[in-house]
């Protein structure tokens, strides 16, 4: 496994390279380019500069998180066309610079939902919360105002304004969208991307939904077992792979996050995983923990242990943390409790390793 860590950019990141670069077993970063719009073309020229940055600081830069997907792909809308070609030339141009695998997803309208973005735990850390009552009982703009004011000051991925400035006009785009449609729309994305994936070896990872269930009345569709091997059959490519994500799927403790390890990753499916713990208080009710075992509801060393178990030879990162020791930054995503989780993966490896 290779240990990467996620990173916004010189602009609109508060934690650096070489910060990333001092955390014990790192090698590289997972990067995007966030000032370019959804939808259009990443120039060459913007990545070089990235990826030329990131390699100056030892690190790698293989991984890319995300490459966003238009609405209108979602949607099976005929101005698709477009938007595909211009994926097709950003994963061509993600190439040239050596990335390996481009981690995206394909909800609706919202990425990740959360009711409160800096919950105080005992322990006086703020994390992020999701009650399923309180989501129901606000609307999507305000969802979108109460993102933007709990943010820090910071963008947060998948919720970038000019996505969601036309809020009410997508939503009712997708009401006659259900998840059938999704599917369909999903797999003449994948079909018409897959030959330049073979052609440039870059893999496709879907990105789970999280949380794995229906919201606002949108169809989701990344979000069990029975959903993946779905997703993994409409074009039959070990280009057309996942992003493993434990917090996401494990929002729904039906989802058996070490069997689903063990099955996908036996297939070569598996390109990149996202390790995090959660705590579950009761269904629609969890709040993100530290990464240890103990702390919430997932057994790290199981997951660690079935990937283990299948070889797993593609990118790990710890995913959201919580803020500590007074750090104020981007929720889920400060250095400190991150650093913490990725040492504390790589310290589960290195005894698997050492006890096979
Ligand atoms: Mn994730």
């Amino acid at each position: 496994m290779k240990m990467v860590f996620r990173w916004f950019g010189r602009a609109d990141d508060n934690i650096t390279l070489k910060d990333i670069a001092q955390i014990p077993g790192m090698t590289g970063i997972v990067g995007a380019l966030f000032d370019v719009p959804v939808g259009e073309v990443w120039p060459l020229e913007k990545i070089r500069a990235l990826a030329d940055e990131v390699h100056q600081s030892g690190l790698e830069f293989e991984v890319v998180e995300s490459v966003n997907v238009h609405e209108d792909i979602k949607l099976g809308l005929p101005s698709r066309e477009q938007y595909i070609d211009n994926y097709i030339q950003t994963i061509r141009n993600l190439a040239t610079v050596g990335v390996k695998v481009i981690c995206y997803n394909f909800m609706p309208v919202f990425d990740w939902l959360r009711s409160d973005l800096a919950k105080e735990l005992p322990d006086g850390s703020a994390t992020m919360a999701y009650q399923e009552e309180i989501i129901k009982a606000t609307t999507p703009v305000e969802i979108v105002e109460r993102f933007s004011e709990g943010s820090q000051g910071f963008s947060l991925p998948g919720w970038e304004p000019e996505r969601l400035a036309e809020l009410k006009q997508v939503l009712e785009l997708y009401e006659g969208v259900d998840e059938e449609q999704l599917f369909q729309n999903l797999k003449y994305f994948l079909e018409r991307l897959m030959p330049v994936c073979e052609e440039t070896g870059i893999k496709m990872a879907i990105h789970p939904d999280d949380p794995p269930w229906s919201v606002f009345g949108l169809p989701r569709i990344i979000t069990n077992r029975e959903n993946l091997v779905r997703l993994l059959s409409l074009v039959d490519s070990p280009y057309n792979g996942l992003t493993l994500c434990t917090g996401s799927l494990g929002a729904n403790p039906n989802n058996d996050i070490p069997a689903m390890i063990r099955e996908f990753g036996q297939m070569g499916r598996i390109h990149f995983i996202h390790v995090r713990n959660l705590k579950l208080n009761a269904p629609g009710d969890f709040y993100e923990t530290s990464h240890l075992s103990s702390d919430g509801s997932l057994d790290m060393f199981e997951i660690m242990k079935a990937l283990y178990d299948v070889g797993f030879d593609g990118y790990i990162r710890p995913d959201h943390g919580r803020m500590i020791w007074g750090e104020q930054g981007r929720p889920g995503y400060g250095l400190y409790d991150r650093a913490l989780g990725a040492v504390y993966l790589t310290g589960l490896w290195e005894a698997l390793n050492k006890m096979s």
